[in-house]
């Protein structure tokens, strides 16, 4: 019941007066405009600034749990953060939305114009950086005392523009009118040191290292509060930002050489201008390994201080401090741990030892070869030759240790090396992250007995039981709640409000799983998303698609081991099946794809242009009309997906098997009522395992079945193609360019790709996704049985939301209590 105050105005409209007065107040004090005057912009930041005050006081006061002195600390490393936006995140958790809309509306202005002024906070390229985000988020929910470290990119991820169905790369601007989230920390500035030499001295006979480096660069803290549900906690996200030591060198300066007094300013600034787009590929320049140990070195050197400052010393680093490395992007923080506590603090090397191998753990991501990061050893010298040393060292003491129990192995030392002996001498970063951490996880059950049997086959075996496995989840605030709130809604009244606090109650919808009513508001629901999703293309590529279809949605990174090309192989075949049969029993069908390629990813670039061309071809033939649609929506990022997610009916998660280490989007989807089309890899199985499976479509080969058929070299991808008819067809339809009449030998290198390695084993499971597909339009066709099938899917996604992933992380890896 609402509260009547003296005034005779109920708390609820007090409310919306105060966000009202907040609101106007920070336009006109801040922003510095008469309202009367605002663009949706300046709405947004004083509606940002309104809201960050609530957060501030939360984050200042009690709610603050890394405030919790004598709490184990989480210290969360990450190159990237993929945020999105920030507005409902702060205004959702602190249960401020409703109030906010009505004080916005009071002022005439739709708060979902002021919501979508905001950019994307884009600091990340897909899942690694996505789960960073959703981690922080529990974090902060579960009341962890967690701060989250990474790098402040004046550029997050390029901006996709599709131009005659390429595509372009454009720089993304976040940064251009600030953002109203951060606080800049310029209290807190640390020196990081490059390059230069290392002086070997003997003091009392004992030796000393003095590192007297080349080059010095400031890294400035910004913090940005991260807001946990129902504002239960507030932890900050502290990123770094590059600064020259020596701004503008002053004895150039005063010798009248202007520019050149400038150019160490923008040489220092350039290791956090921006965000490497590369997934699952080690990006291996010099100004990568420079982002890394900038960032790391801010990070420890923060941590360390702040350690000291309450503990006094550093013996009880590993019982008050957990650090968490998000792949090996981090790793050299284990070198540059030992550096500190041995060069710094002076510790004995055991001791050093002890400390940063108790406190480190490393989490894994993927085992493509491409994506292991190695450095050339003489870039690695060049730039950190006193880290070099102690990796040195610390390898000596791992291989004798490693000789000593494996007396009759010597071929052991060259695989558990951190040295790469072969083609040219190289550090593996991988190695290092796992000598140096006390656990090692997988990000699902399949992905981490992976770990266990081929990239980390021998370093398991010298040391035993330090893999574990810790299955991926996704914020349901954001990836439910925020971007779903017809479901959520429904959720609320069927499940109880308590869903909002505990996920498990979702459970309770499967009880109404057969009943007509629910299903009817389920799919009401999901049309009315699919209408949203209908604008947004009509908006943005000007044609028209159907909210009857089925939408079919493939959205993620653009990889080859992702697979678009199967299920673009797979719109061809369909398309060619609808010409000749044009009235069988076929679902009509929305495909849409988005996705990301890396800049210098030619062949997933080329994908892209053959989904654009299929489109193209496809959505002007009159023949297929109201039958088959393709959409290539660009610019995908967490904005565009928590629009496309709420309203997909398919979601393709057709990876090869044990080669998707666990997929996120796979969890949002289904989550969200879409059923999934999907190869038994990574969490696709844990999926299966939930929701069960007859509410899923499981096709194509096993993990074990692809690493048999690659060992027996058959059949081979000719074979393939001789005994599949329909997919020669396809093959030679767009190698013989029916899709590209302008250039009818465009595709032909994907193609011939196909026909002689065929990597990705598109074809041997063509037939077989064909096949699933076939049983998608079955199911579609009896749209009650599909209902159902979504619900049970909904009801038995608990399970995936990253607050029990992060109670995992907290109980098994860093014992703090949750
Ligand atoms: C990335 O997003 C992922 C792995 C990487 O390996 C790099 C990037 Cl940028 C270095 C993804 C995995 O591909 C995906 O399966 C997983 O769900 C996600 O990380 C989060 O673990």
């Amino acid at each position: 019941m609402l509260q009547t105050n003296t005034a005779g105005t109920s708390d609820y409209e007090q409310a919306i007066a105060e966000a009202k007065a907040a609101i106007i107040a920070k336009m006109t004090l801040s922003v510095g405009k008469d309202p009367g005057y605002a663009t949706d912009r300046d709405w947004f930041v004083a509606t940002a600034l309104a809201a960050r005050d609530r957060v501030t006081h939360r984050f200042l006061g009690g709610k603050r749990a890394s405030k919790a002195d004598g709490k184990k600390r989480v210290y969360y490393l990450s190159l990237e953060f993929l945020i999105g936006r920030q507005l409902t995140d702060v205004l959702y958790n602190f249960e401020l939305y409703d109030i906010f809309r009505a004080a916005l509306g009071d002022l005439g202005v739709d708060i979902e114009r002021v919501r979508e002024a905001e950019p994307d906070a884009a600091l990340g390229n897909g899942g690694l950086g996505r789960l960073a985000a959703c981690f922080m988020e529990s974090m902060a929910t579960l009341g962890i005392p967690a701060y989250g470290y990474g790098i402040r990119y004046d550029h997050g991820l390029f901006r996709q523009v599709i131009k005659d169905g390429w595509q372009q790369e454009f720089p993304e601007t976040w940064l251009e009118n600030g953002t109203p989230w951060e606080f800049l920390r310029s209290d807190v500035t640390y020196d990081i040191r490059f390059g230069g030499s290392v002086e070997t001295k003997t003091v009392n006979n004992v030796p000393r290292f003095i590192w007297h480096p080349s080059e010095v660069v400031h890294a400035v803290a910004y913090d940005t509060p991260i807001v946990g549900w129902r504002g239960s906690n507030v932890n900050p996200l502290r990123l770094w930002s590059a600064r020259a030591a020596d701004p503008i060198a002053l004895s150039l300066f005063n010798k009248g050489d202007h520019v050149g007094a400038l150019s160490d300013q923008a040489r220092s600034a350039a290791i956090s201008k921006v965000l490497y787009p590369s997934d699952e590929t080690a990006a291996g320049q010099e100004l990568r390994l420079r982002q890394e140990y900038f960032f790391v070195s801010a990070s420890l050197q923060d941590l360390i201080n702040r350690h000291i400052r309450i503990y006094g010393d550093l013996y009880s680093l590993p019982d008050r401090a957990a650090i968490q490395l998000n792949d090996t992007h981090p790793a050299v923080a284990i070198a540059e741990m030992m550096r500190i506590l041995l060069d710094d603090h002076n510790l004995r090397w055991d001791e050093a030892w002890r400390i940063t191998s108790s406190t480190f753990s490393y989490t894994n991501h993927t085992l493509l070869p491409e994506a292991l990061e190695t450095w050339p050893l003489p870039l690695f010298e060049r730039l950190l030759p006193r880290h070099l040393q102690i990796i040195y060292f610390i390898n000596n003491l791992h291989l004798e240790a490693t000789k000593k129990n494996f007396p009759n192995e010597p071929e052991l030392l060259s695989s558990v090396s951190i040295i790469d002996e072969r083609d040219g001498r190289r550090l593996r970063m991988g190695q290092l992250a796992f000598i140096g951490s006390h656990t090692i996880n997988g990000v699902s059950a399949l992905h981490t007995d992976l770990m266990k049997e081929t990239t980390f086959r021998d370093l398991n075996r010298v040391y035993p039981g330090r893999i574990q496995n810790k299955t991926n989840g996704i914020t349901f605030r954001r990836w439910l709640q925020q971007s779903n709130p017809g479901l959520t809604k429904l959720l609320c009244e069927v499940c109880g409000e308590e869903v909002l606090d505990k996920p498990e109650l979702i459970k309770r919808l499967e009880e109404h799983a057969d009943d007509p009513a629910l299903q009817q508001r389920i799919a009401k629901i999901k049309r009315a998303n699919k209408v949203v999703l209908c604008k947004i293309v009509t908006d943005r590529l000007g044609f028209r698609v159907e909210a009857d279809s089925l939408f079919d949605v493939q959205i993620k990174r653009q990889h080859e081991y992702k697979r678009q090309l199967l299920n673009l192989l797979e719109t061809v075949a369909l398309y060619d099946a609808i010409r000749s049969n044009p009235t069988a029993d076929w679902a009509p069908r929305v495909k849409i794809f988005a996705g990301k390629a890396a800049a210098s990813y030619v062949a997933a670039k080329l994908i892209i242009k053959l989904a654009n061309d299929i489109a193209k071809t496809v959505n002007n033939d009159p023949s297929v009309q109201g039958k088959l649609k393709v959409v290539f929506l660009p610019n995908y990022n967490v904005s565009l997906a928590e629009k496309i997610i709420p309203a997909a009916d398919l979601s393709e998660q057709i990876s090869t098997a044990g080669m998707e280490a666990s997929g996120t989007g796979n969890m949002k989807l289904a989550l969200n009522g879409a059923l999934t089309i999907g190869t038994l890899d990574g969490a696709n199985i844990e999926i299966k395992d939930n929701v069960g499976d007859d509410n899923i479509f499981i096709f194509g080969l096993t993990a074990a079945e692809v690493e048999e058929r690659k060992r027996a070299g058959a059949p081979t991808a000719t074979d393939n193609i001789a005994a599949s008819p329909m997919l020669r067809q396809v093959l030679d339809a767009i190698g013989g360019g029916v899709f590209s009449p302008d250039d009818p030998n465009r595709f032909k290198p994907i193609i011939d790709g196909l026909r002689s390695q065929d990597r990705y084993m598109l074809t041997d499971d063509f037939d077989s996704y064909w096949a699933a597909q076939r049983r998608v339009d079955e199911l579609w066709n009896q749209p009650e049985k599909w209902t159902r099938a979504a619900i049970v899917n909904i009801a038995n996604m608990a399970w995936f939301s990253s607050d029990r992933t992060i109670a995992e992380y907290a109980e098994q890896i860093w014992k703090v209590p949750v």
